[in-house]
């Protein structure tokens, strides 16, 4: 595997492109952004991901990655472009139509497509029909009744599992999965990872690989769900969950996840849709579970109702706007939700909204004019506090100079001492 053509230069796309090329591959990484490929080609990263900017510098400097729009010819194929949901939560597959419409005819027979884009059951197979459509001369290897000296490429799927902040380490210290429409497509595309990767890397089929993915975000999410509603129910009893949860986590086998103000991030509040649109008749516990996790940002607009009780002129503190603790990213993020929702609610009311990851509000929330950036101590002056995000400065903060005591407090992360 002299040479690899990785399609999408985003989060994983990149991180993917750099660590083949700094083991020797000869990469040639396609994006639609011509300011992407101009600043992979400078030797610039996009976006933040740490010691990442450090690997493509080196690798473009070497010569052994370099970018451009459309795919080029190679001994393997990677394509790594969003997958992201419609409004009505179905997957929108439209970005992998478009790579696979772009990379046919480059083809000569021989090559490894690998499909890392995290997806529904199914669309590995789809993607091997794309390109088939687009190049009825080639077959899928091991395809039944193939004429003598007909050329075949290999397709298989292999999600990425990297945690952000940690991709570059991750992708080489994670096992991974790797599934193949045939087991010879997998056996090929185990020998591309162990370029990198030194976890182990299980072969399976495609649509189990597939399913792998979403089945651990969706485990996550439906556990969250169970503790998001254990938090209802023990708020209606007048009990402390996180106490309640506790406690109960003494069990050997029981353990509880932490209720929050909802489910952010671009994976787990997205990728159980995936089976649950596949398999909607079966899917039920999933589907619940989304739902649950979806509705809590209403519950703790609610809270906030309760504890204005009717009064218009006052100020709320929102403490955290990112999706997870200690880290600026915002999508999908339940807070950002609960500030718009009050900002709607509260016309009257002044908005403090703290989050020291940031430097400008997102633009949903830096047009409203109730709404504005401020520092923590600002808070001290605030009739209701609401606490939305686990930042260790939040939990670190002198609870007496923000004058806790003295306001309503709704502590949606139950890390402050409670009563
Ligand atoms: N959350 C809770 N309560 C908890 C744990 C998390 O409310 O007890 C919330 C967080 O606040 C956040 C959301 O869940 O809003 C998701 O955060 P996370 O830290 O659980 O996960 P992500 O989205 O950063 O990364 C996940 C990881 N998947 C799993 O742990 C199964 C990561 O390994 C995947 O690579 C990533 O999704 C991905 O790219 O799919």
């Amino acid at each position: 595997m002299q040479s690899v053509c990785v399609i999408g230069l985003g989060y994983i796309g990149l991180p993917t492109a750099a660590i083949l090329a700094s083991n020797g591959a000869t990469v040639i990484g396609v994006d639609l952004s011509q300011a992407t490929v101009d600043a992979v080609n400078r030797g610039d990263v996009p976006f933040v991901e740490p010691d990442l900017a450090a690997y493509v510098r080196g690798a473009v400097s070497h010569g052994k990655l370099r970018a451009t729009t459309s795919p080029e010819p190679a001994d393997a194929f990677i394509i790594a472009v969003p997958t992201p949901l419609t409004g009505n939560h179905e997957p929108d597959l439209s970005y992998i139509e478009s790579a696979a419409a772009a990379l046919a005819p480059v083809l000569t027979g021989g090559e490894l497509v690998i499909l890392e884009s995290t997806v529904p059951p199914g669309a590995t197979s789809k993607l091997a029909e794309w390109i088939l459509a687009a190049r009825p001369d080639l077959a899928l290897a091991g395809s039944e009744d193939l004429a003598d000296g007909t050329a075949v490429i290999h397709v298989a799927h292999c999600p990425e599992r990297v945690l952000p902040g940690r991709i570059m380490i991750e992708l080489v210290t994670n096992d991974r999965i790797v599934g193949g429409l045939t087991p010879e497509a997998a056996v090929r595309a185990k020998q591309l990872y162990e370029i990198f990767c030194q976890g182990n890397i299980l072969l399976t089929d495609a649509v189990t690989a597939e399913m792998a993915k979403l089945v651990e975000n969706s485990f996550r999410d439906v556990n969250i769900a169970f503790a998001n509603e254990l938090s209802l129910v023990a708020d209606e009893l007048g009990i402390d969950v996180w106490r309640l949860i506790e406690l109960a986590n003494h069990h050997p086998r029981v353990n509880i996840l932490q209720p929050g103000p909802g489910v952010g991030g671009h994976c787990i509040a997205v990728d159980p849709w995936f089976i649950v649109d596949a398999m909607p008749e079966q899917a039920r516990l999933i589907r619940t579970a989304r739902e649950v996790n979806d509705s809590k940002p209403d519950w703790v607009v609610g809270k906030v109702r309760e504890a204005v009780a009717g009064r218009t002129d006052l100020t709320i503190a929102a403490l955290g706007l990112a999706f997870k603790p200690d880290v600026d990213d915002l999508r999908e993020s339940p807070a950002r939700k609960v500030v718009g929702d009050l900002a709607d609610e509260f016309p009257e009311a002044s908005l403090l909204v703290v989050e020291p990851h940031i430097s400008e509000l997102p633009k949903e929330l830096a047009n409203r004019r109730n709404v504005e950036l401020g520092p923590l101590s600002a808070a001290a002056k605030a009739d209701v506090v609401v606490l939305l995000v686990d930042h260790s400065v939040f939990k670190n903060a002198d609870q007496v100079a923000l004058g806790l005591a003295d306001k309503a407090v709704i502590d949606t992360r139950g890390v402050w001492p409670r009563q």
